[in-house]
């Protein structure tokens, strides 16, 4: 590669391939959202949330709002992990105010691997109408849910504890196994259609991975992502992988050992320096603000901003918040976490 080829690489996709680089690229999970007043007139105007996703005029739209706004490294495709059940042919509802709700669900032959392409056509046309509108130097990224996560909501039909799923794993192994295969499978179908859509790397969120035990997580979590790892490796051997096993502990050392992932999202309760030494030193770590930090403003911020960023110097990392962007947040406070990181000069060589 010549020297102006390394020059133009997108700098989130640097990270990626495991350079340090600085100020590290910034993106922020759940940037297209309600905290956004355009985004409160294009939700309104599309009626419903699903109608939002399956609408690529109008998820397009969101998902280049935030881009446009403050100019983040990377734009995240406006959808939700739980596409991939509705895919699958198991409803899914959006109660208002409450959370997304999924129809009964009694045996895993019940669903259809064979209709996925089709039903996730509109999301691709969505991945396909970013990537054209954005800049080259904007990483565009794709994402599913974590099989294991994506199977709390399909078993439990709602978010919280996720206790039928949990038991499932003791009561009917073969059930919950059965329906993390299908997720997996319709995952990596999912995920291919999106890397050939234009998506320039995707991102596995595995937010409720923290609530298993190490042997189902190494059976539930860690088995099923090295799957999907593996499928896209062989597919596109360059396109990059980031994996998030949210409050998984320890055991997110396992998962970035194991799974095969090029880059691991920290939540909020990791401490990014104990966790860099324990991972590759070539593992991008991204991470990890709290949004309530976000939210609060003020100097606090721009000295957690500094905090993390300084903490990861020498590192590949990216810059990002240790889950979503809550909804409450003042759009002023976005803009000032991307100036300051944008402003921060190299820290001081703290070696000698
Ligand atoms: O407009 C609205 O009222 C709908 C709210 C909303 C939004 C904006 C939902 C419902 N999903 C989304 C978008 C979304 N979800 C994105 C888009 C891109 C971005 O980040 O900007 C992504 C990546 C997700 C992923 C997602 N959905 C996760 C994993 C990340 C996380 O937050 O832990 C999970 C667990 C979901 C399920 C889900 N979808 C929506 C809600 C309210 C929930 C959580 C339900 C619960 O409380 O368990």
């Amino acid at each position: 590669m010549s020297m102006s080829d390394d020059l133009e690489t997108p700098r989130l996709l640097r990270v990626l391939a495991g350079e340090a680089v600085w100020p590290p690229p910034v993106w922020l999970m759940r940037q297209a959202g309600r905290y956004l007043p355009e985004y409160r007139e294009i939700r309104a105007q599309a009626g419903d949330f699903l109608t939002l996703c399956r609408t690529p005029d109008l998820a397009a739209e969101v998902t280049i709002q935030p881009i446009r706004r403050f100019g983040m490294d990377g734009a995240i495709l406006f959808s939700d992990i739980l596409i991939v059940p509705w895919a699958l042919g198991q409803s899914l509802r959006f109660a208002e105010g409450e959370g997304p709700r999924l129809g009964d669900l009694h045996d895993a032959v019940d669903l259809r691997l064979d209709e996925v392409p089709d039903r996730v056509a509109p999301i691709i046309q969505t991945v396909a109408k970013v990537r054209a509108a954005l800049e080259r130097k904007t990483t565009l990224i794709g994402f599913a849910g974590g099989p294991f996560t994506v199977a709390c909501y399909m078993v439990d039909g709602r978010g919280g504890e996720f206790l039928k799923t949990r038991n499932l794993a003791y009561t009917d192994p073969a059930l919950l196994g059965a329906i993390v295969e299908k997720v997996t499978q319709a995952t990596i179908t999912y995920l291919t259609m999106q890397i050939e859509a234009g998506a320039d790397c995707v991102m596995l969120f595995d937010s409720w991975a923290g609530l298993l035990p190490p042997d189902l997580f190494a059976t539930y979590v860690i088995a099923p992502s090295r799957q999907i790892v593996e499928a896209l490796n062989t597919r596109f051997p360059h396109v990059k992988i980031i994996g998030f096993p949210r409050l998984a502990g320890l055991l997110a050392v396992n998962y970035a050992a194991q799974t095969g992932v090029d880059a691991m999202a920290m939540d909020t309760t990791t401490d990014p320096a104990l966790l860099a030494a324990h991972v590759p030193s070539k593992l991008a770590l991204q991470g990890n603000l709290d949004p309530l930090l976000l939210r609060a403003g003020g100097p606090a911020l721009l000295a957690g901003v500094s905090r993390i960023a300084s903490a990861m110097h020498g590192r590949p990392h990216i810059f990002n918040l240790g889950h979503g962007i809550l909804p409450d947040t003042a759009p002023s406070h976005v803009a000032d976490l991307v100036g300051a990181l944008r402003a921060l000069a190299e820290p001081p060589d703290m070696s000698t």
